[in-house]
């Protein structure tokens, strides 16, 4: 094919599915038709339209979580564009490879003058506006500019700390034609632009500031502390990988070490893998996971996992006090946020989590005096002890409903959650079984990310999905149910209707003497009666009530066990909660309610 000239538009698509992407989402205009036709025509490729761009953003979100591999949103230029940028925020902060083609005014359009507001009709500078949350972006000039750019968009995609890139494609760009040189019709290979990725490893040492070789190094220091540490615990992030997880959980397994992830990464273990001692979380963590890693710990083996307040609590240098904290990330910023006050005691090496692995399990066998089984056996008593603190907690009623659902769904590849009380409810709760991805809008907690995420994990992993989203959430992107309709998408959705922002009410209720404004009806805010809405749209659904004394009908049965979309709303007093939670002050091993003091002050002191 070398030397013969190639519609730009055509050469983009045809490239992107040579990487592997066949699904694109996105939305019409007219300066982003040639790529949209272009789409079309290809018969390796197929064009799925949403109906609001952020709809095809988080989509594409969806599926590149839910793949491990790169996805593909577009849209057309200014309003287009525009509604893309939460979508490209979400992959930037959960390091999400996406490729975002925007459509955009003639390059001869462009009058020059500086200062001129806009350029022409629905002329934005969306490069500007997405520059802060992309890894790269970039607007074609010239047609011959495609070949590098797509090249180097890619690769900054899915290389190093994975993230979104932008290219922004003037209308007579997309029209124009290029040459194709050997090689970029490889698989997975670039096309010679001499992209160089950029090369991270090295250790980040705060005393001295040297940088060294860190992949070896960090495996060393790992097996020189397992060696002596009683305690060790290792926490897993996204930016573990998959790989590394299951190579980490099998270290884990023979060594007997628990192992506690971050929300995003919860699903690297089946609910009830014994290894499992839960979420951190900085408000909501699992009571079991923030005592054994906050107080209990004496070694932190913490890798791809940011150790952000979110997860740590605001009180960050007294968590895991006690404990030596080694941090493998890729990400050298992420490493200079110090956990220890002065930084003592703790290490950060930047690397790449299998390049750690590859080292640490070279050689001789890792070895540790956890191997006794121990420590893993005080752990269980913790996190027996603390899942009965909170099974007993009346307030707790939504997280038995969660569960239930759990275990009534047994054939699903993915569950893609929103942003609020239900979020916690689910990662709490959810009993997901082994190979079953949840996916969460982690840093950029975007209300509105499930519904279009679980229709991009579909198209990802082809087998049914479901979503659980709030009231407030699910109305954000409502309109993409005319999606799953229409391309008749196996998605179970379940709404928690509790009629109101139930987390920022309950934000409301503890700091703002109940009043609810913007979150409840007293306060002006309701919600619409979903199930209808669902039946507008052609979805079967129901409405269910539910409450402490019931929160698991049977009613909701005949819906949970069909295939095809269905739509089941459970409709609860607005007075619902999300516990356990820790408080201003508090450290993350001491949330509320709090544990009996008997049981807490035993738990400490085992
Ligand atoms: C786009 C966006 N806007 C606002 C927020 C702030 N916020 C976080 S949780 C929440 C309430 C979510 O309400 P709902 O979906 O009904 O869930 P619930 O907490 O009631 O389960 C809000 C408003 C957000 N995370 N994202
Ligand atoms: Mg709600």
């Amino acid at each position: 094919m070398y030397g013969e000239s190639m519609k730009v538009s055509d050469y983009i698509v045809e490239y992107l599915r040579r990487k592997g992407i066949e699904d694109f989402f996105g939305y019409q205009g007219t300066m982003i038709a040639h790529l949209v036709d272009s789409i079309a025509r290809n018969p390796g490729t197929r064009n799925h339209s949403c109906y609001h761009e952020q709809g095809a953003a988080f989509a594409a979100c969806g599926y590149a979580q839910a793949k491990g591999s790169c996805a593909c949103a577009y849209a057309t230029s200014g309003p287009g564009a525009v509604n893309l940028l939460s979508g490209i925020a979400n992959a930037y902060y959960d390091s999400l490879p996406v490729v975002f083609l925007t459509g955009q005014l003639n390059t001869y359009e462009y009058s020059g003058i500086e200062g001129l507001r806009q350029q022409g009709f629905q002329e934005t500078d969306i490069l500007s506006m997405a520059g802060s949350v992309t890894k790269y972006a970039v607007q074609i000039r010239k047609a011959e500019e495609v070949i590098p750019a797509l090249d180097t968009a890619y690769r900054a995609a899915v290389e190093g700390r994975k993230g979104p890139v932008l290219i922004d494609l003037p209308m007579d760009m997309q029209r124009g034609e290029v040459f194709p040189g050997p090689g970029w019709e490889l698989p997975g290979e670039g096309c010679g632009s001499g992209f160089q990725p950029e090369k991270d490893e090295y250790i980040v040492t705060r005393q001295s500031g040297k940088r060294t070789d860190s992949a070896r190094e960090a495996a060393a220091e790992i097996r020189k502390s397992l060696r002596s540490a009683l305690r060790p615990v290792i926490m897993i992030g996204a930016g573990a990988g998959r790989e590394g997880a299951d190579l980490l959980l099998r270290a884990a397994s023979r060594l007997k070490i628990p192992v506690i992830t971050s929300v995003l990464a919860k699903s690297v273990l089946a609910f009830d893998d014994p290894l499992n001692f839960g979420c951190i979380g900085g408000a909501y963590g699992h009571r079991y996971a923030n005592m054994i890693a906050g107080a209990k710990s004496d070694l932190i083996l913490a890798f791809g996992i940011s150790l952000c307040t979110r997860q740590i609590g605001t009180k960050v240098h007294e968590f895991a006090k006690n404990a030596r904290i080694i941090r493998v990330d890729l990400d050298s910023a992420n490493l200079l946020r110090q956990i220890h006050a002065g930084g003592e005691n703790e290490r950060g090496f930047c690397a790449d989590v299998l390049s750690v692995l590859g080292f640490l399990f070279e050689g001789e066998d890792l070895v540790s005096p956890a191997q006794d089984g121990k420590w893993l056996e005080i752990c269980g008593r913790i996190r027996s002890a603390l899942r009965m603190v909170d099974d007993q907690t009346p307030d707790r009623w939504p997280n038995r409903l969660i569960r239930g659902l759990s275990r009534r769904i047994t054939d699903a590849g993915a569950v893609a959650v929103d942003v609020g009380q239900h979020m916690v409810w689910t990662y709490q709760s959810y009993e997901n079984r082994a190979g079953e991805q949840l996916l969460f809008s982690g840093g950029h907690g975007a209300m509105g990310y499930a519904l279009p995420a679980a229709i991009g994990a579909y198209y990802a992993c082809r087998k049914p999905v479901v979503c659980i989203t709030g009231d407030g959430a699910f109305s954000m992107n409502i309109q993409e149910l005319q999606w799953i309709r229409r391309e008749n998408l196996p998605i179970r959705i379940l709404v928690m209707n509790n009629q109101s922002l139930g987390m920022i009410r309950h934000l409301q209720r503890d700091y703002f003497d109940d009043l609810y404004a913007g979150t409840s009806l007293e306060g002006g805010f309701t919600s619409a009666d979903f199930s209808a809405i669902a039946a507008a749209y052609g979805i079967p659904s129901e409405r269910v009530y539910v409450d402490s004394s019931d929160p698991m009908p049977e009613q909701a049965a005949s819906l949970l066990d069909r295939k095809g979309p269905s739509l089941t709303e459970f409709v609860m007093d607005s007075g619902t909660y999300a516990y356990p939670k820790t408080c201003l002050g508090e450290p993350v091993y001491n949330q509320q309610p709090y544990a009996p003091e008997e049981v807490y002050k035993e738990l400490l002191a085992l």
